[in-house]
């Protein structure tokens, strides 16, 4: 017997709330923010074919789908409050919604937020999610504030996801174990909020890697009105990365995105409050570049520090 609308909520995805004031189950949900706090608001949108693949783990879609919200939560400098989720779905079939649900409320509960609210509807599978945090005022990190001679860090790998991406298109053949780490990458990111949070104060802009670096970058290049200089020779690369022909490592890692790691500029002179914030988060911080005057664009370096052509190298846009 198929489940109904409500009856689908309550079974997966209505629990009771412990920080919101008033969660699923009426025409709002109420959350309360600490007195003097500013409220941090993102949605992110997930359709199957453009995001992910009908044959991804359910599970792993749920953890996903958060993911990628507290990502742009993260890289404000924001702490999560709770999320509403509007949901289109096919056909409501347990065997998605068990492990869908399981997935999502999974990650919610490590970073203890409560889904308070959402919608749900018949339709091809999309996931809309909205998420709500707080941040100190003035404190939110932006991506205007990057100043000339700032150092440029990223943190994490990135790059990772996009050789499972092309190993689905068939572009790229891997091993058997590569091939799982890559599909993590993909599949399962991890949104740096603790990082997020460490960076306030510190950080002078900062973005998440969504559409690749170098277009990420170019976003906050625009908005603090500074060029950059990124250097390939500071490529942070694990076995999985560095065993790729050159060629593969640059399209990965500088025009790859979906790894939803920060990438954020901070003072010159900041390495060591920046590596005993990695220390503390457990998250891995590399130096790869610094913000030049608006004049010098954008420009990366290759490893014998030539510019090398970033006109065949576009970032991720849904409408190209
Ligand atoms: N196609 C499939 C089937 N799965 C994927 N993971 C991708 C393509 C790669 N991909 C999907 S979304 C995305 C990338 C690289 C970029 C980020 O998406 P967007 O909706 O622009 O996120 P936002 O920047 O709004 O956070």
């Amino acid at each position: 017997m198929s489940l109904g609308e409500f009856e689908l909520i309550d079974r997966f995805f209505k629990r009771p709330v412990q920080r919101a004031v008033l969660g699923v189950g009426d025409d709002c949900a109420l959350l309360q923010p600490t007195p003097g706090m500013q409220l941090a608001v993102s949605t992110d949108l997930l359709v199957e074919g453009r995001h992910f693949l009908s044959t991804v783990d359910p599970a792993r879609l749920g953890h996903k789908a958060l993911a990628v919200n507290l990502s742009d939560l993260a890289a404000c400098g924001a702490k999560p409050l709770g999320f509403t989720l509007s949901l289109a779905l096919p056909r409501a079939d347990e065997r998605f919604l068990a492990p869908f649900a399981q997935g999502l409320l999974a990650l919610a509960d490590r970073h203890q937020i409560e889904l308070v609210g959402g919608d749900t509807t018949a339709g091809p599978l999309t996931i809309g999610i909205t998420v709500f945090g707080e941040v100190p005022p003035g404190q939110a990190l932006l991506r205007s504030g990057a100043r000339v001679g700032d150092d440029i860090w990223v943190s994490g790998w990135p790059g990772e996801a996009r050789l499972a991406l092309e190993v689905f298109r068939g572009t790229l053949a891997l091993g058997a174990e590569d091939f799982a780490q890559a599909r993590l990458a993909m599949e399962c990111p991890e949104p740096r909020i603790a990082l997020g949070l460490a960076l306030r104060g510190l950080a002078t802009a900062a973005i998440d890697v969504s559409d690749g670096l170098l277009g990420d970058l170019g976003h906050v290049l625009r908005r603090s009105g500074v060029g950059a200089e990124l250097a390939l020779a500071r490529m942070p690369r694990r076995a999985l990365l560095a065993g790729q022909l050159a060629a593969v490592q640059r399209i990965a890692w500088l025009t790859g995105g979906d790894d939803y790691e920060l990438l954020f500029c901070a003072p010159e002179g900041a390495d060591a409050a920046l590596q005993a914030i990695a220390t503390q988060t457990g998250v891995p911080l590399h130096r790869i570049g610094q913000v030049l005057p608006r004049g010098a664009g954008l420009r990366v370096l290759d490893e014998q520090g030539s510019p090398i052509d970033l006109t065949q190298l576009a970032g991720f846009d849904h409408f190209k």
